[in-house]
């Protein structure tokens, strides 16, 4: 069966969007993957059809419902049973490689977008619904967040990357930050290429490799080295200027 993305959404227009171009684009026309989406106010039975209310306690905005929202996963759950169902959420756990792995060695997924201020917690209580972020900012709705997920998981599936290796060696896989990359021309504004990647040495080109992964993984993203390695949280000798801080 063909890995198979159920997208739950006010907005089912949005898809697939970016998903229809490029690598994910042209495996979705080549039926490694396929893509249907659900209009969520499909599932709301009154007169105005409202998936939305205000929330209790006070505050503002709106609140999806949970009585909505869970005719619209029972459905999904009863029409696609073992599959996965998630929602998009910034108070989710956030989305790790370790999970798009899992998700796509599966048979697809289910993806709840939340809008508005949020999703009526009763829903995560009463339904197997996992709560996911894709990180630590505001999104105006769940839409975008899963087509990142989606755009995670599609590259992975069989068939889909160019070379096969070339997801082994990327950014997360190994707990740490890919090694930067260079290409041609060979001096760029009198900047040159590392000398080492041009000595044909492969053994040496590895260590350089794996010796910049480190030291930029543990600049940029001391968490990621805590995690896997246990390091402390202390600036290492000679790091780079530009990597501190601000984004500029
Ligand atoms: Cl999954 N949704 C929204 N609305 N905002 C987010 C997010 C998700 N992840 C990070 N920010």
């Amino acid at each position: 069966m063909t890995w198979t993305a159920s997208v739950l959404t006010l907005y089912p227009e949005m898809f697939p969007g970016p998903l229809g171009v490029s690598l994910a684009g042209r495996a979705l026309q080549d039926g490694l993957w396929s893509l249907e989406t659900v209009q969520i106010r499909d599932f709301a039975t009154d007169r105005h059809r409202s998936v939305d209310d205000t929330p209790a306690g006070g505050g503002a905005g709106m609140v999806m419902r949970a009585d909505v929202l869970a005719a619209a996963v029972d459905d999904m759950l009863e029409r696609r049973p073992g599959v996965p169902m998630l929602a998009m959420t910034p108070r989710g756990r956030p989305l790790t490689q370790a999970m798009v792995r899992e998700l796509a060695a599966g048979p697809g997924l289910s993806v709840l977008c939340g809008r508005f201020e949020g999703i009526d917690e009763r829903l995560f209580e009463a339904r197997p619904v996992v709560p996911v972020s894709i990180g630590d900012y505001v999104l105006s709705g769940g839409e975008t967040a899963a087509m990142v997920l989606l755009d995670a998981c599609v590259r992975l599936l069989p068939g889909v990357m160019g070379a096969p290796t070339s997801g082994e060696e990327e950014s997360f896989e190994a707990g740490l930050l890919e090694y930067p990359h260079y290409t041609r021309p060979q001096e760029w504004e009198g900047r040159t290429i590392p000398e080492v990647l041009r000595s044909g040495d492969h053994a040496k080109i590895a260590a350089w490799r794996k010796a910049r992964a480190v030291e930029d993984t543990r600049s940029r993203r001391p968490d990621l080295m805590e995690r896997h390695w246990g390091a402390p949280r202390q600036p290492p000798s000679g790091e780079r200027q530009d990597d501190e801080g601000e984004l500029t």
